[in-house]
């Protein structure tokens, strides 16, 4: 059973707007202390828009949808904190583990729970090497059969971005680009691969939500693909240099499964000296934001 805090589960009864927020890119995309904060700055974000933050994870076993300080604080500080896709939440609620829930499992949790709207970093995706390793992120086929939208800056850099955008075609997963007609990068506005569609305003996203409620065609995620502004990306030429770099030392030390996006994640934060956190903090912000505006607007009609 799902436990909602009483604030999301009285938003959600009042047909308020809500934002679910995932756990992971605090445990495992963020370093430690900045993560605890920057898990505040983010439900703060949400709440500076007039929406109710709900952060998922599994606390001691128990799955929470919208999380108090004390739950924030575990997720972000204790050791041990384990990564859950949709597959691994049985599992860990089982054993009563704590866990960090990625985008694919706190968009079917968050679905479960009646939310509509969901602001992460980046995507996961088809990884570089995809064709030898098989490495492709549970978020794309959990997307593919949950009822959410999604707002991120794509998918994450590190991945082979146009394998991703077939394979999300592929699943029929909707994808918008937002005031851009360039799918981002991530840490990079502009990933070099056009997005098929563009909305300018929270309230064109609303009319998609109508439609698509209208249509029955709601069994699928829809993405709304955020640039970070160019004034707030990563330098490309560091990018690629640290990109190059840190896929090397994970083929090297031999990372695989669920600890290669971590691994490649922490090493961009510590090549660049934490400009590529700086840049990950602030386009995770910018999402928060735009989906509690989206939120506001679909609940305000
Ligand atoms: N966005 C970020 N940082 C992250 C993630 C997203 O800015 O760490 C996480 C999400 O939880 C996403 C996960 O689901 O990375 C992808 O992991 P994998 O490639 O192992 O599926
Ligand atoms: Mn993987």
């Amino acid at each position: 059973m799902l436990s909602v805090l009483p604030e999301v589960a009285a938003a959600l009864r009042a047909g308020g707007p809500v934002v679910a927020l995932e756990s992971t890119l605090v445990a495992h995309g963020l370093p430690r202390p900045d993560n605890l904060r920057v898990a505040r700055e983010i439900e703060a974000a949400v709440r500076a828009e007039g929406a109710v933050p709900a952060t998922i994870a599994l606390v001691d076993g128990q799955v929470r949808v919208g999380l108090d300080d004390a739950a924030l604080t575990a997720i972000a500080q204790r050791d041990g904190v384990v990564k859950c896709s949709t597959r691994d939440l049985a599992i860990a609620a089982a054993r009563g583990l704590t866990g960090a829930t990625t985008v694919a499992a706190t968009a079917r949790l968050a679905a479960q729970a009646g939310i509509e709207l969901f602001a992460t970093g980046g995507l996961g995706g088809v990884h570089r090497e995809a064709s030898q390793t098989w490495d492709e992120s549970a978020d794309l086929v959990g997307l593919a059969r949950t009822p959410i939208t999604v707002v991120c800056a794509g998918v994450k850099s590190i991945l082979d971005v146009p394998a991703t955008l077939e394979r999300l075609e592929t699943l029929g997963v909707a994808v918008v680009g937002y005031r851009t007609d360039r799918f981002p990068g991530f840490f990079l506005s502009d990933s070099g691969h056009p997005v098929p569609w563009r909305v300018d305003s929270p309230g064109e996203v609303v009319g998609i939500l109508r439609a698509r409620a209208r249509l029955d065609l709601e069994e699928a995620a829809l993405v709304i693909a955020n640039p970070i502004p160019e004034a707030d990306q990563l330098d490309p030429a560091l990018h690629d240099e640290v990109l190059t770099e840190a896929l090397a030392a994970a083929e090297a030390e031999g990372i695989r499964g669920r600890d290669v996006t971590p691994f490649l994640l922490a090493r961009f934060h510590d090549r660049t000296r934490g400009a590529s956190l700086e840049a990950n903090v602030r386009l995770v912000l910018a999402n928060a934001r735009l989906a509690a505006r989206i939120a506001v607007a679909a609940s305000a009609g």
